[in-house]
């Protein structure tokens, strides 16, 4: 991708030779992003600069891999890397100091180091967790949760409304915004586990199908970590209960031109080699995967900076 804009994505389970997730040249945002489990053959397991600079801001860039070893993120010499609010899983290939999950740096990062330094975000799987998108929600205890720009506020200076989800899921919860793509935040319907506006049974069957999983906590409906009986009984409790459907998928495309996007997951499949890299420049067709809305839009700034939204 040349200079451009990534916001409120989430770019997972992706692989190429150099830059699993995502490569770049030129200035690049990462923003309110979760770049989570990709995989590269050759450099940059979640991201490649290829030249230029790349900016996280409240960005998840974790768990990603390099051949056999551990890299999130790495670029050529003369490239560079600046994080803010952001965890970064391993400095690997970086020149970026670590600072541990109780003492983020100055620029509040969260940035492992090697082997069992390494900082493990605590995500949950890619699934429907509402909103048009699939996505990785942090899990109850995740460095990620009210660990982002204090200061945050919803709509302003640049702080997104939603998280990626969408209307009725805010971007700031629990008084401090978290980092990656996604809010942690109760369900808005509560035993609505599959987020389709109606507490059903449909719900039960994600419930059974989810039962003492640690993990995958759509059905989580105490919120306690795990899924179990009580929740069942919390859905039961609901039942019949609903919430106007566009109150949960009130998606909004938003305007690329103002930035103003709701943003989606940009999931790109591309498994071919040579220089078939996940996200590297608007020529490249984006394999849609998860969505229940087509494709997406690509838009430009004013002054010609390319933006990627509302791709999933
Ligand atoms: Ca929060
Ligand atoms: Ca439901
Ligand atoms: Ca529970």
């Amino acid at each position: 991708m040349q200079s451009g804009t990534i916001l409120q994505s989430t770019i997972s389970n992706n692989s190429a030779v150099a830059g699993g997730g995502i490569n770049t040249a030129g200035g690049t945002l990462i923003n309110h992003t979760t770049v989570y489990a990709n995989t590269a053959s050759g450099v940059g397991g979640g991201v490649f600069v290829r030249e230029g600079s790349v900016v996280l801001n409240h960005s998840i860039v974790a768990q990603n891999t390099r051949s056999l070893v551990d890299q999130d993120i790495t670029g050529l010499l003369g490239t560079s890397i600046s994080p803010y609010f952001s965890i970064i899983g391993t400095n690997t290939g970086t020149l970026l100091v670590p600072a541990q999950v109780d003492s983020p740096d100055s620029n509040g990062n969260l940035i492992g180091g090697v082997a069992r330094d390494e900082i493990d975000p605590r995500l949950g799987p890619l699934v429907d967790n509402g909103g048009p998108t699939m996505t990785h929600a942090p899990l109850p205890d995740s460095p990620a949760i009210n660990m982002g720009d204090p200061s945050a506020v919803p709509g302003v200076g640049g702080v997104p409304m939603f998280d990626q989800r969408g209307e009725s899921f805010t971007r700031v919860y629990g008084g401090r915004i978290d980092i990656g793509a996604f809010e942690w935040q109760p369900n808005p319907l509560t035993g609505d586990y599959n987020f389709d506006g109606v507490v059903d049974a449909g719900d039960y069957a994600l419930w059974r199908n989810t039962r003492d999983s640690m993990t995958d906590l759509r059905a989580d409906g105490n919120a306690d970590g795990f899924v179990d009986d009580a929740d069942r009984d919390i859905w039961r409790a609901n039942f019949g209960r609903t919430l106007p459907v566009e109150a949960l998928n009130g998606f909004d495309p938003g305007d690329a031109a103002t930035n103003e996007l709701a943003a989606a997951v940009l999931k790109n499949k591309f498994t071919s080699g040579g220089n078939n890299n996940r996200i590297e420049s608007i020529d490249q067709v984006f394999d849609c995967i998860g969505s229940k809305y087509e494709c997406g839009t690509l838009g430009y700034e004013p002054d010609g900076t390319l933006i990627l939204a509302n791709l999933h």
